[in-house]
């Protein structure tokens, strides 16, 4: 069996079949994993400090806000809750950056050889991407970390939670975990989130109100500058374990981002696949409106204590969307306070 561009990633191979991340909704059974809710945790929650943002009970939890429902699961997840392995690998995003897009694009490329993006079958035509790929907080929250080890290698996993709030296992310098971040403008990311929790059962959610949360960093999982930040500095001092990619980036060029983001997890393209056109089949595997078209994405819900539709991940994935509901002035104003509190790191998004 060939070893794709020399060098074979972590737990790609099973007794020598090669093999990708299994669809987390395929791999684990939720209901029949025995629940242990991490209510030891409960007396430090109680004690962080609290306000009510977007329609949210939030907790600032060693310098972020976390929604109150995942405060729990947080602490225990920082506390070393998870187990990294090798060829593990994490996703990581604040909320309507296109995770969702990552999550396909990530899955579809680590899976390509046990899934070929074209089959009839592939779990991207069945399932919503965030069936393919868990969110860490999530079974933390519940008390059903347990799914996690359940999942076979390699694990594809991803988080909201900034870069401090990891187990210091999966993010030290002896960490095998290979993260891959995106960040996307955050005026479009505030008009996304926006209508997504408008469309979630906030309908009266005033545009300013979310405006002033990401202006002032009071937002779920915000400051956002400083999310962004912890993970752009790992990606300066270690670029092999963490990948940065921006949302306006891979739209401009989605095959480019492929390419990178399999050489970044060690399983670049042969030539024979490139001959094949597997990149151009992931990039429309994985297109806003091949996904959106799915029976899977036009109906059913997201999460745990709060529910999402999936129809509602997908709207119009475009950038400068904001300039059909900001004023000039408010995108000023946040792109001044985004500047200032990026300056001298090298990032500008
Ligand atoms: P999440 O962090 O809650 O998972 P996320 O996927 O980051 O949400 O955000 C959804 C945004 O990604 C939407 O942007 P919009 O509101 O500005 O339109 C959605 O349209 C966009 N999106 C989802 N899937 C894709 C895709 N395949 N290609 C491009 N953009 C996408």
């Amino acid at each position: 069996m060939a070893n794709i561009g020399g060098e074979l990633a972590d737990g790609v191979e099973r007794d020598g079949q090669l093999v990708g991340p299994i669809a987390f909704k395929d791999a684990v059974d939720v209901e029949a994993t025995p629940v242990r809710p991490p209510t030891e945790h409960s007396a430090v929650v109680s004690a962080l400090p609290a306000r009510l943002s977007n329609g949210q009970q939030l907790r600032c939890y060693q310098g972020f806000w976390v929604f109150e429902s995942w405060a729990q699961g947080v602490v225990a997840m920082h506390r070393g809750g998870l187990v990294p392995r090798a060829g593990d690998v994490l996703l990581a995003s604040l909320p309507k950056s296109g995770t969702t897009w990552l999550k396909a694009l990530a899955f579809a490329t680590m899976a390509r050889r046990a899934c070929p993006p074209a089959s009839a079958d592939h779990p991207l035509r069945r399932l919503n991407p965030h069936d393919c790929v868990p969110l860490l907080e999530r079974p933390f929250a519940t008390g059903r970390d347990a799914l996690l080890d359940e999942l076979p290698s390699p694990r594809l996993m991803c988080t909201h939670m900034p870069l401090s709030l990891l187990p210091a296992t999966m993010v030290d310098g002896n960490s095998n975990t290979k993260i891959i971040y995106i960040c996307r403008d955050q005026k479009d990311r505030l008009i996304s989130l926006w209508h997504f929790l408008k469309r979630n059962g906030l309908e009266d959610l005033s545009l300013q109100e979310v405006y002033e949360s990401i202006c002032d960093g009071t937002c779920f999982a915000g400051p956002v500058w400083d999310h962004m930040l912890g993970y752009w500095r790992v990606s300066k001092t270690d670029p092999s374990r963490l990948l940065f990619l921006k949302y306006e980036e891979i739209l401009q060029d989605p095959a480019n981002t492929v390419r990178k983001l399999a050489q970044f997890v060690r399983q670049p393209f042969s030539d024979t696949e490139e001959e094949a056109s597997i990149v151009a089949e992931i990039v429309k595997l994985c297109s806003l409106e091949n996904l959106r078209s799915q029976t899977a994405n036009r109906a059913g819900i997201q999460g745990m204590f709060i529910k999402f539709s999936h129809d509602s991940y997908f709207r119009k994935g475009v950038a400068g969307d904001w300039r059909n509901h900001m004023t000039r002035e408010m995108g000023e104003r946040l792109d001044s306070i985004i500047r200032g509190k990026l300056c001298g790191s090298g990032l500008t998004i």
